[in-house]
């Protein structure tokens, strides 16, 4: 019986050690874009990289101390089955003196470097040097808006490159209704935290409470994240991605953002405007829309297709497949959506094309 119990368990050890290093070998996207807190990409991240690169030794020399010890005793006491009591042994003043002393001095030591590099990082950075986005966490994406800018958008975040961004994580979003009533979604009330590892740290957000955190990239490239607090669901389908690119291309992209849809001509996609209109305006904002009533619940489309991902950037916008499959049934192909399915009966499949061919035009 002991000898199948430690079969099991060798045969548990060995499987987990190479599912381990199976998954170290994975070529995915991460790997090319790698969501790795230690490959930081700009001064935020690479402060808070220091700082690891104090305290991650400590830890592993207390690590290998105490379990060293650990092993020692267990080995070197065990019971041999000669049937005596160890000697025993009760209090020792001076030991305990001393693995009282030692530690705290460590947590002093370490406490140092980590308090002064808290207070550093939230520092808000200077008003004229930065880029302010709010950002709320919704049940399940992520909502940006560009406050000076004046636009919305989801999931995908553009920056400049070499300037902070101060992003203003919103305990409290309140939307403007079509009569001027607030709306408060009962969605935003749950826990998310914004994490893009290569850019800063995770914060989170908190319902009822205003945080504020910075970022910043060094180089031009595509940054991921996901949500790095369980929110429900689809807290893993919460992802981000952050671009950051020239300063003169984000000015050409914010000017584009800026700028309201224009309608399309007579067609395809004519037709499904009208039908975005009939079924869609009350919960997505498209600016310029003749239905439009503003910033609802769900992501802000005025530039779908200007983003290369959607439904928590989960998803490839430009595979019409998917997002006929995402209007059919949204919470089939992301668990806990909070859109509701169109069957054929509330759309038909010719409206439905219309409909991509009109989404497929919001540049
Ligand atoms: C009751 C509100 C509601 C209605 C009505 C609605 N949606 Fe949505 N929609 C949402 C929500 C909420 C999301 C975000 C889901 C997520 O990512 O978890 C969403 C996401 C989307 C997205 C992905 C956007 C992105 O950038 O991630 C598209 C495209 C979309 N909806 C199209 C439509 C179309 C077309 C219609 C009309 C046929 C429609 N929606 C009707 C609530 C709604
Ligand atoms: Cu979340």
């Amino acid at each position: 019986m002991a000898g199948h119990r430690k079969a099991i368990l060798a045969r548990t050890v060995v499987i987990g050690a190479l599912a381990l290093g199976l998954a170290a070998c994975g070529r995915t996207e991460m790997s090319e874009y790698p969501l790795d807190a230690l490959s930081p990409n700009g001064p935020i991240a690479e402060e808070l990289d220091r700082l690891w690169q104090i305290v991650f030794p400590i830890a592993v020399g207390v690590f290998v101390l105490v379990e060293g010890l650990i092993l020692i005793a267990v080995l070197k006491f065990r019971d041999r089955g000669d049937g005596d009591l160890p000697h025993q042994v009760e209090g020792n003043t001076r030991l305990e003196i001393l693995w009282t002393i030692i530690p705290a001095v460590i947590l002093a030591g370490i406490a140092v470097p980590t308090v002064g590099t808290i207070f550093e990082l939230s520092e808000a950075p200077a008003k004229e040097e930065r880029v302010e986005v709010e950002v709320v966490g919704k049940q399940f994406f992520w909502q940006f808006e560009y406050v000076n800018e004046g636009f919305f958008t989801a999931n995908e975040m553009v920056v400049p490159t070499d300037t902070p961004v101060y992003l203003h994580l919103e305990g409290d979003p309140v939307y403007k209704g079509p009569d001027g009533r607030e709306i408060q979604e009962a969605s935003d009330l749950v826990l998310h935290s914004f994490w893009v590892p290569r850019l800063a740290g995770k914060t989170d957000f908190v319902p009822g409470a205003d945080r504020y955190m910075t970022l910043q990239a060094s180089q031009e490239g595509t940054y991921l994240g996901n949500c790095a607090e369980f929110c429900g669901l689809s807290h893993a389908n919460m992802r981000i991605r952050v671009r950051a690119v020239s300063q003169q291309e984000y000015e050409e992209w914010v000017a584009q953002q800026a700028k309201p849809a224009a309608s399309p001509p007579e067609g395809p996609a004519a037709r499904g405007e009208e039908i975005f209109g009939a079924n869609c305006v009350t919960c997505h904002a498209v600016k310029g829309h003749p239905d439009n009533v503003g910033q609802r619940t769900g992501p802000d489309l005025t530039h779908f297709n200007s983003r290369t991902r959607f439904a928590g950037a989960i998803f490839d916008v430009e595979d019409t497949q998917q997002l006929r499959a995402w209007i059919r049934n949204p919470p089939a192909e992301k668990p806990g959506a909070q859109m509701p399915p169109f069957g054929p009966d509330q759309i038909s499949q010719g409206e439905l094309d219309a409909l991509i061919q009109y989404l497929h035009t919001l540049d």
